[in-house]
Order: C-alpha cells, then structure tokens, then sequence
C-alpha cells in the first residue's frame, strides 16, 4: 500500500462523464482552486476524449490507467453505481483522495467493503458526495438543531419533487437515487441513526411514465425518537422542489421555499421554481468541490463519510423492503467502526 503526501496542486481524474461527470470537469477546470483535471475516464472513448480535449488533458478508458497517471494525486467518481467499489478499492490501495458520487455502492454489503478496506489503510480518504450538507440552507438548520432555541427536534416533514426523470428511472429508485439524500440529511441534522422505514403508496399520478409507482410517502424512525416524513415526486413537472421543515420542542425551521425574486406584473405575482437539482444545488457542488479539494491538500479528509454512505446504503436497503412489502422495516446496521467517530 502506498502512503503519500499531499501536493501543491491537486491533479484530479474525474471517472465517467455524464450529467454529473461532466459538470465535475467544468467546476474542476473553471470554479474551485488549487486543483486541475488531470485525467478524464469514460467507458466510451470518444466521449472521453472530448471532455479531455475541453480542459487539455490525457483520456482514458480503463480508471485503473487513470489511477496510474504520474499527474493524478486524487480522483472524483462520477460513473453508475455499479462500478464504485472497484474503482474505490484501487484508490484506497494507492492511499488517493476520492470524492465519490452518491451512491457508493449499489448495496451495504458492498459499501462495508469499502468501509473495511478504508479501516485497514488506517485513515478516511474517501468523501460521499451527499452535497445537501454543503448548502448553505440545509447548513444553517443543522446549526439552528445543534444549539439550544429551538429544542429537540420532534418531526421532520421534507418534500422532495424533480420535474421528470430519464425513462430507465425504476420506482426502487425513489428510494436508492432520490430519498437516499433525505436519509442523508435527517441522520446528519439529527445525529442519529434510522431505525426503520415504512413505504407508504397512493394511486400513481397517470403523468408517471409506464409501471413507475410516483409520488410515494416515506417514514424514518430514528433511534432518538424522532419521525420523518418524505414525500417522493418525481414527476411533478413544475420544476425541481427540496424543502424540509424541523418541528422542535420550542418551535420549527423550514428550509427550501426558494424565495429568490419575486416579480408582480399583468395581474400575478410569482417567482421561479429551478428547474433541477444542478442549479438548486449549484452553489452546494461548488463548495463540496472547494472544501474536498482544499482538504485533500491537507492530507485530510472531511463531510459524509465511507461509513456515511454504508448507512445510507443500509436504509436503502430496508426502504426497498418497505416499499415491497408495505411494512414496517428494521434497518440493519453493523457497529460504527473507530475510524468515523
Ligand atoms: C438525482 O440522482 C439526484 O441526486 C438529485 O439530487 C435528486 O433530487 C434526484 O431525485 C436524483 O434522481
């Protein structure tokens, strides 16, 4: 295994070039500082060498060749699910910074895996890309529910809408691709655990495309007591909504009601709804990108965790008993290693 320090400059590959791969490339290349892409990998070759020519460097195919560029200090991982853990392990064994895309991997048998390996290298190098936790909403009412006015949190009521979705969107990914954030979220704004979950299903809205069952109604129990609530609409077609709302002991805090401008004319009045989540969350990727980056440069590594996304993966798994089921479902989590305390 090989220990390394950190460089001047961080030199970047950014592995698969989708919606999110690419705008990864674009934020690397013009946004955040002290980091440049150094490598760009996509299995398809083409594409990869055109997101490669954009910022003037080498492509690839293959992300262990990329792993293996003499200029890659540290790698973001933007490709399906599916191809997370290989690439993680092999970033682990060369001790590389990883900022990885949510979900790091497809199941929590797998993400324990890759909890495991980061426990024997010693130290945490790999950050989940959950970027809620760097908005700067969702950041102030995580520090309104750690201090003391409002009391303990009792409820939390979240809604979360996309305008619509691509046609391979299968209703397992409600859960897995979209309420995986709020799974996030209520165990990073509550500093608990989810014990349970329960899939609740009305008649599906007849805009949802084919067999999918859209919107769905989500509840989390929390070791501390809390309840969640998640609506999960993924074809409302207005636009793209996350909103949340604390209820405490002393009062409540909501967030996501996205009061930008609002304009009256010709008898309305109104604002914008955005219409996806790379603006609404534009702001939240860029600081992500910024603070991965400056703390890889350190030598550290900070926001949610390998142990962060095998939770995640955990309640994901259990959300998907729940929604098969229409049942109540435990959610089965191994001990938290010392590693991520
Ligand atoms: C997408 O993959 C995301 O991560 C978005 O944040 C979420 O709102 C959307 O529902 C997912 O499909």
């Amino acid at each position: 295994m090989t220990t390394r320090t950190a460089p001047a400059s961080l030199g970047v590959a950014v592995v698969g070039t989708g919606k999110m791969g690419a705008d990864h490339v674009r934020r690397l290349h013009e946004v955040t500082s002290g980091a440049r892409v150094a490598a760009v990998v996509d299995v398809d070759e083409e594409r990869a060498r055109r997101a490669a020519d954009a910022v003037g460097c080498p492509s690839y195919t293959d992300p262990v060749a990329a792993l293996d560029d003499p200029g890659v200090d540290a790698a973001v991982i933007a490709s399906p699910g599916p191809a997370h853990e290989a690439i993680l392990l092999e970033a682990l064994a060369r001790d590389l910074p990883v900022l990885c895309e949510k979900p790091l991997t497809p199941d929590a048998e797998s993400a324990l895996r890759v909890v495991r390996a980061e426990e024997r290298l010693g130290r945490r190098r790999i950050q989940v890309g959950f970027m809620r936790r760097f908005d700067g909403e969702y950041l102030r009412l995580k520090e309104l529910l750690s201090g003391e006015e409002l009391g303990r949190p009792l409820l939390m009521h979240c809604r979360h809408r996309n305008a619509s979705v691509h046609d391979y969107f299968t209703t397992d990914m409600l859960i897995t691709d979209s309420v995986v954030h709020e799974m996030d979220c209520t165990r990073w704004l509550l500093g608990q655990e989810i014990s349970a979950v329960t899939v609740l299903r009305p008649a599906p809205s007849r805009q949802a495309p084919g067999e999918l069952g859209d919107p769905q109604l989500v509840l989390f129990e929390t070791e501390g007591g809390a309840l969640v609530d998640v609506e999960i609409f993924v074809t409302c077609g207005f636009g793209y909504q996350v909103q949340a709302e604390a209820v405490c002991e002393r009062g409540t805090a909501r967030i996501g009601e996205g009061h930008g401008v609002l304009t009256t004319t010709a008898g309305r009045w109104g604002g914008a709804v955005d219409p996806d989540f790379i603006t609404r969350f534009g702001d939240a990727y860029d600081l992500q990108m910024q603070r991965w980056v400056d703390a890889a440069l350190r030598g550290e590594s900070i926001g949610p965790s390998a142990w962060d996304g095998y939770a995640a993966a955990a309640v994901c798994e259990a959300g998907l008993r729940a929604q098969a089921s229409g049942e109540r479902t435990p959610v089965d989590l191994v001990p938290r290693p010392a590693l991520y305390d």
